[in-house]
Order: structure tokens, then C-alpha cells, then sequence
């Protein structure tokens, strides 16, 4: 059981809710370990076909706690916190072989803007904003965002998003292609489950070969994401999941994904 986020599990799908409302889910050490446990268990548990991830109360992640920076923050060793608590946390969660939703309910900055770029997936309820605030306390991007955000919106966005730390609004996110869906907050959990619901409908082999491929792709030249496209193809045709779909599809019915 864990203290500061609950985890839960229906339907094939995992959801994941920080929960510090007063802060507005500000990440201290205790719930990035935590963080990382329940991302490793999604991970791990085979019934856990999607992630969900979310924050409980108005705000969706404030990003680190600013209380735990203590009187002289100058002192901490800051490289040694983000290798310990943030980057197993990205690493882990970027890489989960299964897709993930942000369910974004409402402000994202600094760090949890980054857990939110770390996911495959951003639905954002109407009052959600969105700030790199990072350079507002004189740091810089970190937890993967200098890595995503251009990824994802260009890198003149980015820049102007990180050199200002300005809030954006969900709608100029929509826009700008940093979330994929922008809802009334009213409809936020029935849109994203109904979502996840058919994310874990899916085939799970091909879904996280989908998402390797897609990553690699992005960095690799054509010849070898050919290549590698390949190697997952090969990998995708072999499972039974392909076989009973070719057949479902003669069949004139819905498939069931098994991941086998
Ligand atoms: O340590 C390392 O390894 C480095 C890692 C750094 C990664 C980072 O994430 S750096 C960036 C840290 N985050 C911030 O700088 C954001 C700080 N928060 C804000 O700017 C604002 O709270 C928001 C823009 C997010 C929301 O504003 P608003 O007006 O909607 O809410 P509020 O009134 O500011 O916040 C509500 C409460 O939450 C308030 O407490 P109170 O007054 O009701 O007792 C506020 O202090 C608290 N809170 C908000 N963010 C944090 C926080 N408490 C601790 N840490 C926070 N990050």
C-alpha cells in the first residue's frame, strides 16, 4: 500500500493518482520512490494493460516540492537527487512496455509537466495550464522535459515555453500538439477510461512494439529504422494475437488481444 498516491487496477487498466491536493501534488522524495514502485508494478503485472496517471484534488503535479529544498538550497547535491529519485522514475516510465495516459486535471509545471511529457498519451480537462516554470526559480528544464518538449512541440515553443516559464492554457497546448485531447473537466475520467479501455483491448505485443519502434524511428536513419521495423514485424507476425485477428477479421467479428 502506498501514502502518498493510490493505485488502482479495473478493466485492464492501471491508474496511478498522486495525492498531496494541498500542495497540488508537489513530488517529495517519499512519493517519487513510491512513483517508481508503482510504475515497476505496472510494469510487471500482466492484468495491468494501460497506465493511467493523475493527480487528486485541482492540480495535476506542482512539480518538486519547493518546501523540501531547506534553507540553503544551494547546498543540496542536486545531480544526486535527480539520479536517484527522478531520472529511474523517467527512465521507467517512458519505457513502460504498455501505453500511458497523463489524465492532466489541472495545472502541470516544472517536474510534473515532465511526468506528464513522459507518458505516450496527454488528455487535458478545459482548466488544465501547463509551465516549464523551472527557469522562474533560476534552473533549467529537467525529469526528460529538454528531451520531449521539442519532441513534441518544436523546439521555438520549447524555448519560449522554457526560457519564460510562462503558463500555458489547454487550449494553446492542444494547439500547439502538446496534448492530444482537450475535454470539459466533467468529462475527463469517462473520456480517458473509455480510451484506456480500448488501449487495453488492444494487442499488447504489438502496442509496445509500436512504441519502440516509433522512438527509434525518430533516431535512427531510414535504412536502419527499416531495419528495425523489420525485426518488430517479424516479432508482431509470430504471436498468436496476429493469427486469431486475420481470422476474426474473415470471421466478421471483434478479436481478442491475449498478448500471447
Ligand atoms: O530537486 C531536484 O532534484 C530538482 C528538481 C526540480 C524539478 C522542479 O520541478 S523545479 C519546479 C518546481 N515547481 C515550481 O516551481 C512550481 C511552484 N508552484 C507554482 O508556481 C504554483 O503553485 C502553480 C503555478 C503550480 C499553481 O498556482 P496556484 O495559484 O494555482 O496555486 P498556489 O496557491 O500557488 O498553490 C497551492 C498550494 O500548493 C500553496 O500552498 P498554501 O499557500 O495553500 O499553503 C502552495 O505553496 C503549494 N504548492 C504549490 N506548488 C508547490 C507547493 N508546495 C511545495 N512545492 C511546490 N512545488
Amino acid at each position: 500500500a502506498y501514502r502518498w498516491l493510490e493505485f488502482t487496477m479495473a478493466d485492464g487498466v492501471a491508474t496511478v493518482r498522486l495525492n498531496r491536493p494541498e500542495t497540488l501534488n508537489a513530488l517529495t522524495d517519499e512519493l517519487l520512490l513510491e512513483l517508481q514502485d508503482a510504475v515497476k508494478t505496472v510494469e510487471r503485472r500482466s492484468e495491468a494493460r494501460v497506465l493511467v496517471l493523475t493527480g487528486q484534488g485541482r492540480g495535476f503535479c506542482s512539480g518538486q516540492d519547493l518546501k523540501s529544498f531547506g534553507d540553503n538550497p544551494t547546498q543540496r547535491d542536486i545531480g544526486e537527487h535527480l539520479d536517484r529519485y527522478y531520472h529511474p522514475l523517467i527512465e521507467r516510465l517512458s519505457g513502460l512496455s504498455k501505453p500511458s495516459i497523463a489524465m492532466i486535471n489541472g495545472v502541470a509545471a516544472g517536474a510534473g509537466m515532465s511526468l506528464a511529457l513522459a507518458c505516450d498519451f496527454r488528455i487535458a480537462a478545459e482548466e488544465a495550464r501547463f509551465s516549464q516554470a523551472f527557469v522562474k526559480i533560476g534552473l533549467v528544464p529537467d525529469s526528460g522535459s529538454s528531451y520531449f518538449l521539442p519532441r513534441l512541440i518544436g523546439i521555438s515553443r520549447a524555448l519560449e515555453m522554457a526560457m519564460t516559464g510562462k503558463m500555458i492554457d489547454a487550449q494553446t497546448a492542444y494547439a500547439w500538439g502538446l496534448v492530444n485531447r482537450v475535454v470539459p473537466l466533467a468529462q475527463l475520467a469517462d473520456e480517458t477510461y473509455s480510451w484506456a479501455r480500448s488501449l487495453a483491448a488492444g494487442p499488447p505485443i504489438a502496442l509496445s512494439l509500436i512504441k519502440r519502434a516509433m522512438w527509434r524511428g525518430s533516431e535512427l536513419r531510414l535504412s536502419d529504422a527499416l531495419a528495425f521495423e523489420k525485426d518488430s514485424q517479424i516479432r508482431a507476425a509470430r504471436t498468436e494475437d496476429h493469427q486469431n485477428a486475420v481470422k476474426a477479421f474473415f470471421e466478421k467479428r471483434t478479436p481478442e488481444f491475449r498478448g500471447q
